[in-house]
């Protein structure tokens, strides 16, 4: 236990203080536990904001016990585990040194904190920019891309998140993970930096569309950020 303590504090000065600031403001997600705990990020819109596309009860469910449980368990386990210091996108990174429950709630935590900022009222229309000219580059049309996505999502089994990411290569890459895994983790098979990321667990959409996870993935078009997704693709 004290290794794994010493080790992870060591990291953490090694890397400076000044460091750790540059990517928390690069990554957006790399909140440090530093102080006292990880918390719940703001949602930035009413609960019934994305109606009809995403009703207000399953968006409070998710955010105000979903997540929430996500933010608590981490927090809880980071407790037990001592373990200071750390951000979240380096949990993420060194996922394979943590335990389960580390895994599982930091990235429930990591997933919909990206997640809550790349939907919002009424969405921003299509990619711009050059995260267009990528997708198009890729994936030939953004009706194409947009299929292949909605691929991802609907054939993910079970829980999980369907994802576009910028793999090692520099590319555009489509793929989906299992459970609260996400690109970023290093016990991922999929391995890159999120792009833009869809939340398929049932907890999302069964409310409103019970078994029919391919509807809620048609609505979710409607209300997606392509400004912050284009944001995460150029920062
Ligand atoms: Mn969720």
């Amino acid at each position: 236990m004290s290794d794994r303590r010493t080790f992870i504090k060591n990291s953490a000065l090694a890397a400076g203080s000044l460091a750790l600031f540059s990517i928390k403001a690069k990554a957006g997600l790399s909140e440090l536990n530093t102080t006292s705990e990880f918390t719940l990020p703001a949602l930035g819109f009413e609960y019934n904001a994305l109606e009809p596309h995403i009703d207000a009860l399953t968006m409070e469910i998710h955010y105000s016990k979903h997540h929430k449980a996500y933010v608590d368990n981490l927090n809880k386990a980071l407790t037990a585990e001592k373990i200071e210091n750390v951000s979240l996108e380096e949990l993420m990174k060194n996922c394979s040194r943590y335990t389960t429950a580390i895994r599982n709630n930091g990235g429930g935590h990591y997933n919909h904190s990206l997640f809550w900022k790349l939907i919002s009222p009424g969405g921003s229309g299509e990619p711009t920019g050059k995260l267009k000219e990528a997708i198009l580059s890729t994936f030939g049309s953004f009706d194409n891309f947009k299929t292949k996505f909605a691929e991802a999502a609907k054939s993910r089994f079970g829980s999980g998140w369907a994802w576009l990411i910028v793999n090692k290569e520099g590319k555009l890459e489509i793929g989906s993970t299992a459970n609260q895994d996400n690109p970023v983790m290093d016990i991922c098979d999929l391995k890159g930096k999120p792009v833009l990321a869809l939340d398929v667990w049932e907890h999302a959409y069964y409310l409103h569309y019970q078994n029919r996870r391919p509807d809620y993935i048609t609505a979710w078009w409607n209300v997606v950020n392509w400004k912050e997704a284009e944001k995460n693709f150029t920062v």
